[in-house]
């Protein structure tokens, strides 16, 4: 193949990539969970400046997973659940802000990120399910309005929403996520979806049993 292949987003490897983080007894590998948030910045990177804010806002919060796992107690942070574990028993969550001095916990980071995966399944379903006519700018606004927009600031909403009108039409975002066409798109967008919503839900469960889903 090209050289270059790997740097254009790729749907089948947003499906790979959520589909390998869940291992069989149901833990979520954090390594594969964020290589498809990666494959995900590709996507938005194709999409034009105007949503450099939301890439560059989504490779910080992957940064700062990763510098978790690089860190001195890297290992524990192989899962979503060892993660929640062990700042749990290190008093690290931050159910508190946390002191200024200390790095944004994995989980209040992770969280972040969950919130908007939310974002994606809502957006990718209202996609999938669109008449030829449908307009993805609606849907985004939509999808936002419900599973974002509640967690962010004023001059966020702001901002979000002057990138939405920057979206492609239906057409061209179905070019985007799938050259192959749109039958075949909206077969790959199902697989990708069921993913996902797996990856969500497990997330959840372990998020919502532990107090942890509105950490500041
Ligand atoms: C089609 C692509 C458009 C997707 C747009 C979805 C809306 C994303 C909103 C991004 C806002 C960026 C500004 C910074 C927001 C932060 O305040 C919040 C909360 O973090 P905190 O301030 O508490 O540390 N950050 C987030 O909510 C993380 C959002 C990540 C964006 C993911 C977008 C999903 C893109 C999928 C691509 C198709």
């Amino acid at each position: 193949g090209s050289p270059f292949q790997e740097h254009r987003f790729q749907i089948q490897r947003l499906m790979r990539a959520f589909k390998a983080s869940l291992t069989p007894s149901g833990q979520i590998l954090l390594w594969e969970y964020l290589s498809g948030w990666k494959e995900l910045i590709k996507f938005m990177d194709s999409l034009g400046a105007a949503f450099g804010l939301v890439s560059r806002e989504t490779q910080s919060k992957i940064g700062i997973m990763e510098q978790h796992q690089s860190g001195e107690h890297g290992h524990h942070y192989r899962t979503v659940q060892s993660m929640v574990a062990f700042e749990l028993a290190r008093g690290l969550v931050g159910f508190q802000s946390l002191p200024e001095d200390q790095p944004p916990s994995g989980c209040r980071t992770l969280l972040r990120l969950h919130r908007a995966l939310k974002w994606l399944e809502l957006f990718l379903h209202k996609l999938s399910t669109s008449r030829k006519d449908g307009a993805p700018s609606q849907m985004c606004a939509e999808a936002y309005r419900e599973a974002l927009a509640p967690y962010h600031r004023w001059w966020v909403r702001q901002a979000v929403a002057l990138a939405f009108l920057a979206l492609p039409s239906r057409q061209e975002l179905y070019r985007l996520l799938c050259p192959e066409g749109e039958h075949q798109g909206q077969a790959l967008l199902l697989g990708a979806l069921g993913s996902i919503s797996q990856v969500y839900n497990i997330t959840q469960e372990v998020f919502a049993s532990h107090q942890m889903l509105d950490l500041p």
